[in-house]
């Protein structure tokens, strides 16, 4: 049987090998992909987190501690993504300009993509004129925006308003996220709804196109 704790401490420990390891086993014996994600791997990095903001961690550990959870995510997205069913929208994702952040960003896309929704991903750093040429060569329905830093949650804001000069805001809508968002926040700045984490987007998302 593997050893579910492992993986809590691999990913703790910044240790890709184990990580990855104790993640095919746990597939291998039908390890529920979701249940891994939510109780093992997202509280090792939130531990991550605490580490870091109390210096018991610094920048070459958190980067470590990523490059585990990468490792680990990349077996369990194909089968996040097999878990979906009929298409149900187009979706248009990105971590807003100035943050570097994409873990969480690509969790709430591979939980999209199994939701039956297909994804544009435009990566990290992305200028708020990028999403606004992405939705008004496309058809995307949804625009998702992630920022993990309160100095890139303005850039939220700026990417609403280059959607708006684009003449593209009424047509889509808008969904935010990221460890320093809030539904106040997305309020505040008029967008459509916020998600506090990867399940969640997949239920706003539906809601939003009305599926
Ligand atoms: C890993 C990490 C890094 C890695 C990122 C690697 C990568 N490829 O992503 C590296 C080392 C690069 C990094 C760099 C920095 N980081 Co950093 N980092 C983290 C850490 C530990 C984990 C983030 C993470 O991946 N969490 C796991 C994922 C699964 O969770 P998540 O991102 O929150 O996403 C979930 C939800 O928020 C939601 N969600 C996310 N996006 C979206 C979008 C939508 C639309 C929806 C609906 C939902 C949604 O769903 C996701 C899945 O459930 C956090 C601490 C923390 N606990 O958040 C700090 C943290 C975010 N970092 C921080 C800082 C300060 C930095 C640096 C400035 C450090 C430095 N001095 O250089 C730089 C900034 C670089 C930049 N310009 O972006 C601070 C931010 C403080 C703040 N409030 O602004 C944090 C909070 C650490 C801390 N406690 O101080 N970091």
């Amino acid at each position: 049987m593997a050893d579910l704790n492992a993986l809590h401490k691999a990913i703790l420990n910044g240790d890709l090998k184990s990580a990855v390891a104790v993640t095919k086993e746990a597939l291998a014996e039908g390890a529920d992909p979701l249940d891994l994600v939510t109780n093992r791997m997202v509280p090792a990095m939130d531990e991550v987190g605490r580490r870091f903001e109390c210096e018991e961690y610094f920048v070459p550990e958190l980067l470590l501690s990523a490059r585990a959870m990468k490792g680990s995510l990349e077996l369990i997205r194909p089968l996040l993504v097999a878990q979906g069913a009929e298409p149900a929208g187009r979706v248009v994702i990105g971590t807003v300009k100035g943050d570097l952040h994409d873990i969480g960003k690509n969790l709430v896309a591979s939980m999209l993509e199994g939701g039956g929704f297909q994804v544009i991903d435009l990566g990290t750093d992305v200028a708020p004129e990028k999403f606004a040429s992405a939705v008004a060569e496309g058809s995307a329905n949804i625009v998702c925006l992630s920022a993990l830093l309160t100095v890139t949650m303005p850039s939220m804001k700026k990417t609403i308003e280059a959607l708006r000069e684009a003449g593209v805001r009424e047509r889509i809508k808008v969904m935010i996220g990221g460890a320093p968002v809030t539904q106040q926040y997305a309020d505040e700045i008029g967008a459509d709804g916020y998600g506090e984490n990867a399940t969640v987007a997949v239920q706003l998302a539906r809601r939003l196109v009305g599926k």
